[in-house]
């Protein structure tokens, strides 16, 4: 009997791992006839073209950069920064500068999305979008590569304007060169303010209603525009990224991100790339949909201008890099808005393993300044656990947030409480630091609140200052982490069908 049991269990297993094979290859194998694509037929405009592989052909490379660089001359811009022979080629810019040169201004890039963001259509009359890239001493080859990847990728009536702000690089004419190609506008800091002052600049000259942000080494891939620009003109409140996809700072090779990843942190405030909840995952049946994400990386996205205005823009007090981008995504959600990637919209970026360029504070000092007034601003109670992870950020000077948290209250802002139940439940509450002593009577407590003291309130649960969600948490199905144990990409359906199934023999799970 049990043999038969067994022998069962083994041939249910392989059917249904040859099923779920079958089921991937059916999924990821590119549409067959991807050159009269839905993208084509929504016309692309620059002659672009989808060949088998999905390799992205500019067939005019020659003809279109022309017409779209006006009086702009390419050679001689790039030709004035070349590499000197012996010179080191990561010294300046932390990435192979040599290589970048060598790419040329334009090139072909492999179309990452999946096959299904193809055929999805987009309102023709969409918002047109101010393009704001700040920059300090970038390299011309990158700088103008990402302007030039804008222009050939982009539908034209979408682009309102390309705004650099130069941040007071050493050489003007980085910036003042580019300004002759049509669309690229060119402002210079008269001193260095970092990129947060630098993108509030631009967004305050910008003539769109919508606002689109690119760090000044990217190149943005096929469609890339229109996936954001209808989610946000569908719903003002919405900020929206694409998934960032990695350009090797060796050589150039650009490379396809993950699709599973969003953007989440730890206490010390230092970002990072995390997989979606299995659970969210497990209820993803189109790859196409949109990912929730607790926080952006922060250089690309795109927002409504009156809704960046309304929230307060930036914090202006932060300095040079770094901490913006939870300082916004905070904002963001817990003021009424959302945050999101969008799988069918792409854009390459160079990752480094350095800052190239100096911090005149220090990097340390300042990015504890930038993450200490973000965590000082909106992290409420949770800002204790930000301390405990940063112990060297206690005592350092980070100016008055007075004004932020008025502009909090008047905007009726949500608490972190409620972003840590809501949005990120996933973030643990370290256990030492949930401890706490509690005096109960009735329903009410009288209770140690991290670093706010002492405070009497109802009780929360099981007498620790931990939020509910962390007390209570949903548990995993035991059959969706055995399924998961394959990592297997799998619609929602196939999971439930194979646990029911395993369900149903008796013995399989506990
Ligand atoms: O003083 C400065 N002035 C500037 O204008 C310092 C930088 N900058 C410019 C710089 O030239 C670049 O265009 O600001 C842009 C961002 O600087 P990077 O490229 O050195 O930053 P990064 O890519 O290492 O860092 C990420 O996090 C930053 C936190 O402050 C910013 O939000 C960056 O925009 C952000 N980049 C991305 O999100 C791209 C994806 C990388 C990831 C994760
Ligand atoms: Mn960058």
């Amino acid at each position: 009997m049990r043999r038969i049991r067994a022998n069962a269990i083994a041939i249910l297993t392989v059917a249904w791992i040859l099923g779920t094979f079958y089921y991937l290859w059916q999924d990821s194998k590119p549409a067959s006839t991807p050159s009269s694509s839905a993208s084509q037929a929504r016309g692309r405009g620059h002659g672009q073209k989808l060949v088998p592989g999905r390799l992205e052909i500019h067939r005019d490379d020659r003809t279109i950069p022309l017409i779209l660089l006006g009086g702009f001359d390419e050679k001689t811009y790039l030709a004035a920064k070349q590499l000197k022979t012996g010179d080191d080629p990561y010294r300046e810019h932390a990435f192979n500068l040599q290589e970048s040169d060598r790419l040329g201004s334009e090139r072909a890039i492999r179309d990452t999305r999946h096959y299904r963001c193809a055929s999805l259509t987009y309102d023709a009359e969409l918002p047109s979008t101010s393009i704001i890239i700040t920059f300090h001493n970038e390299a011309r080859s990158t700088l103008l590569r990402t302007i030039k990847s804008v222009l050939m990728r982009s539908p034209p009536s979408l682009i309102q304007e390309i705004i650099l702000i130069d941040d007071f690089s050493t050489d003007p004419e980085d910036c003042q060169l580019l300004s002759q190609i049509p669309k690229v506008r060119c402002l210079r800091n008269s001193r260095r303010e970092g990129l947060i002052r630098s993108r509030v600049r631009g967004a305050n000259t910008a003539s769109a209603t919508i606002l689109t942000f690119l760090d000044s080494h990217c190149e943005v891939n096929a469609d890339w525009l229109q996936p954001m620009i209808q989610r946000v003109k569908e719903d003002h409140t919405r900020v929206v990224s694409p998934i960032i996809d990695v350009i090797s700072l060796d050589n150039f090779a650009y490379l396809a991100a993950s699709a599973d990843l969003r953007g989440g942190f730890d206490w010390s405030l230092h970002f990072k790339w995390e997989q979606i909840p299995i659970e969210q995952k497990m209820a993803r049946s189109d790859p196409t949909q949109p990912i929730r994400t607790p926080v952006i990386a922060g250089g690309i996205f795109v927002m409504d201008k009156s809704w960046f205005n309304h929230l307060g823009q930036y914090d202006t007090h932060m300095d040079i890099w770094g901490g913006e981008n939870f300082e916004l995504s905070f904002r963001v959600w817990m003021c009424g808005g959302s945050l999101e990637i969008l799988p069918c919209s792409r854009v390459g970026h160079v990752f480094r393993k350095r800052h190239p360029y100096d911090f005149p504070e220090g990097n340390a000092l300042t990015y504890i300044k930038n993450t200490r007034r973000a965590a000082e601003v909106w992290m409420d109670e949770y800002k204790q656990y930000y301390y405990s992870a940063r112990p060297s950020a206690q005592g350092k000077a980070f100016g008055s947030i007075a004004d932020h948290l008025t502009l909090r209250r008047k905007l009726n802002c949500k608490p972190f409480r409620w972003y840590m139940e809501n949005v990120y439940p996933e973030l643990r509450v370290p256990e030492q630091e949930a401890v706490s002593s509690v005096l109960k009577q009735g329903g009410m407590c009288l209770e140690t609140r991290g670093r706010d003291g002492l405070g009497l309130a109802e009780c929360r649960g099981a007498g620790t200052n931990r939020p509910q969600s962390q007390v209570r948490r949903p548990r995993m199905k035991v059959c969706f982490l055995k399924v998961a144990y394959f990592k297997f990409q799998l619609q929602r359906d196939s999971i439930v069908n194979f646990c029911s199934l395993i369900k149903s023999i008796p013995g399989v799970l506990p």
